[in-house]
């Protein structure tokens, strides 16, 4: 296996209760992974990463751990583990695990150890308990919300009975934070990176890498105005070169302290064989800021959540793939990008909300448009086709491959995502983007598991959708995620450099070329029509057709790109 394989890495998103069910309990397994890994073998990625599987209640999905070193039964175990680790080596896939560190489940040992011990004791040391205010304590100890709606913290009922304390959570209540000032809890997690690079994986994701560190004294805070975004008023390069330091954050994100966990992580992977990485979910605005978890001696990756939150506008494109070239350039790493994940509306609908019919965040508040299913297909096609051929680090989330679109009309009494019980229904949260995986589209449960049984309902559109249905179909999208991949390959696009291309310059239409995302990486030259109208492609561009999101047209002997289609051409 080559070294540094994470620069030029497509990496997927594996959410496993949603993937594969060996044992038809509707609920997905890693014996369901290991069965399906031809099927990502033949996908052409490179890595998978897998959301948790770790011992849990599933009051979150599985972000909420009791036991880091083991499997939820649920999930199978840790012989099941071995055995699909091994698998997907043999197949040349590497294996990224999540890793939870900023809160553990409220059923770890620890925090049950620290509910039955006392005020001011070592094992509530592990957390962030603190006296509330009021004259009886009957007050939370400062104005923290919870990002999934409601206050961050809860008042326990003390071992006499009375109201007690109140544990912070920056999540649901059933996500205790712990205290990362306390050298037992960084010692837990030296361990926990060891039990897991020692079995052998290649790698972690880091969930919610910038709240790990509070600042001192837990001040309350006030959100500015605009919403809590923080722009660039000193423009990219100032923001590179330290006007960083400047910006204010949140009270519990972003803060300096943070990032002397990761560089003493990463010293310790660096005891390790085999080229093992880091990738920050850090959620920080602005873009720059994500760097600072990149490091030579810090984080390997970050996510570029900015690129994740670009509307399919040429303009926009072009400014959020120059910065995250830049940004992490500076660093001296690869960008990543990404579409989709298991916390937003899937971009095959996303793409096709706009300004009136408003993009939803699957964590922020409710979206009240809908989203035009064709349309957000072809986007979804056309934006997928312009980011796999961009230099660096690709993440593919689950289910993208097939275009699946966010399942919208869940029943309530189905939903299980903490966010939607803790706003009353105020927030749909994250469950549409979640449902699970339709593999053949004549079985039960869509080819999910061997039963019907499917811990959300999928949809009866979903058939056509399966895997099977799409395998072997000129123009399906599963067809177009593999020969964009393999292309990717071939042509070395994650190791490349790309140049933009003017439009105009090119022979565009003029008002057209506005509309148009143009650029070659090596021989690979990319156009992107972001616009309404189909758009002319010059002779000038290259003969070869090597990749397309969707048919392309024909006028007057000049070949059209139609609206909302990414096209690949080479000389
Ligand atoms: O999500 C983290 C998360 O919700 C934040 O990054 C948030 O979007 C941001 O801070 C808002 O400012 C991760 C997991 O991906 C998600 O599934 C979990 O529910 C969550 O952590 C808690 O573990």
């Amino acid at each position: 296996m080559t070294s540094e394989w994470w620069r030029t890495a497509a990496i997927y998103q594996i959410y496993p209760r949603s993937f594969a069910d060996a044992n038809g309990d509707g609920m997905g397994d890693l014996a369901g992974i290991s069965s399906r890994l031809p099927a990502l073998a033949e996908l052409g990625i490179d890595a998978i990463w897998l959301s948790p599987f770790q011992t849990s209640p599933q009051r979150d999905g599985g972000y909420d751990v009791a036991d880091y070193c083991d499997v939820d039964p649920l999930f199978g175990t840790l012989a099941d583990f071995d055995a699909m680790l091994a698998e997907a080596h043999e197949r040349g896939i590497r294996v990224i695990i999540d890793l939870v560190p900023n809160h553990s489940s409220s059923d770890h040992p620890w925090f049950q150890a620290a509910l039955a011990a006392p005020e001011g004791s070592a094992e509530r040391g592990r957390y962030l308990f603190r006296d509330g205010t009021g004259e009886n304590g009957e007050l939370p100890p400062n104005n923290w919300e919870s990002v999934f709606g409601g206050r961050a913290w809860t008042r326990v009922t003390e071992p006499d009975g009375t109201p007690g304390q109140w544990y912070l959570h920056l999540f649901d209540s059933s996500q205790p934070d712990f205290d990362w000032s306390n050298e037992e809890v960084r010692e837990e997690f030296r361990r926990i990176l060891r039990f897991w690079l020692d079995r052998g994986v290649d790698g972690f994701r880091v969930d919610v890498a910038h709240g790990l560190v509070k600042a001192d004294g837990l001040p309350d805070y006030t959100p500015p105005a605009d919403g809590g975004s923080m722009g660039g008023a000193a423009g990219l390069e100032g923001l590179l070169e330290g006007a960083l330091d400047e910006l204010p954050s949140a009270p519990y994100w972003a803060q300096d302290g943070v990032h002397e966990i990761y560089r003493d992580w990463r010293s310790l992977l660096n005891e390790y064989e085999g080229d093992r990485i880091l990738a920050a979910e850090a959620w920080v605005d602005p873009l720059p800021r994500t760097a600072l978890w990149v490091r030579p001696d810090e984080m390997h990756q970050a996510f570029n959540f900015a690129y994740l939150e670009t509307p399919w506008k040429a303009d926009a494109l072009r400014t959020v793939i120059d910065d995250s070239l830049a940004t992490f350039a500076s660093v001296g790493a690869p960008s990543t990008w990404v579409l989709s994940n298991h916390d937003v509306v899937r971009h095959a609908s996303r793409l096709a909300l706009t300004a009136e019919n408003p993009q939803g965040h699957g964590i922020g508040p409710k979206s009240k448009g809908l989203p035009i299913a064709e349309l957000g297909l072809r986007r979804a096609r056309a934006a997928t086709a312009l980011m796999l051929a961009l230099p660096g680090s690709a993440y593919i989330y689950q289910g993208e491959e097939l275009g699946l679109p966010e399942v919208i009309g869940l029943p309530d009494d189905a939903r299980q995502d903490p966010t939607w019980f803790r706003t009353n229904g105020e927030r749909y949260g994250r469950d549409g983007c979640r449902v699970p995986l339709p593999w053949e589209g004549d079985a039960p449960s869509y080819g999910f598991g061997p039963s019907d049984a499917s811990w959300l309902p999928q949809p009866a559109e979903w058939a056509t959708l399966a895997r099977d249905r799409q395998s072997g179909v000129e123009g399906s999208t599963l067809e177009l995620y593999k020969s964009a991949l393999a292309l990717r390959k071939q042509h070395a696009l994650g190791a490349g450099t790309l140049e933009w291309l003017d439009a105009e310059a090119l022979g565009v239409d003029g008002s057209s070329a506005a509309d148009v995302v143009a650029f070659r990486n090596g021989a690979v030259t990319v156009i992107g029509n972001t616009g309404s109208e189909p758009v002319a492609l010059p002779e000038s561009l290259g003969a070869t057709v090597l990749l397309a999101s969707g048919p392309l047209g024909s006028a007057d002997g000049a070949r059209l790109l139609p609206a909302d289609t990414t096209v690949w051409l080479s000389a």
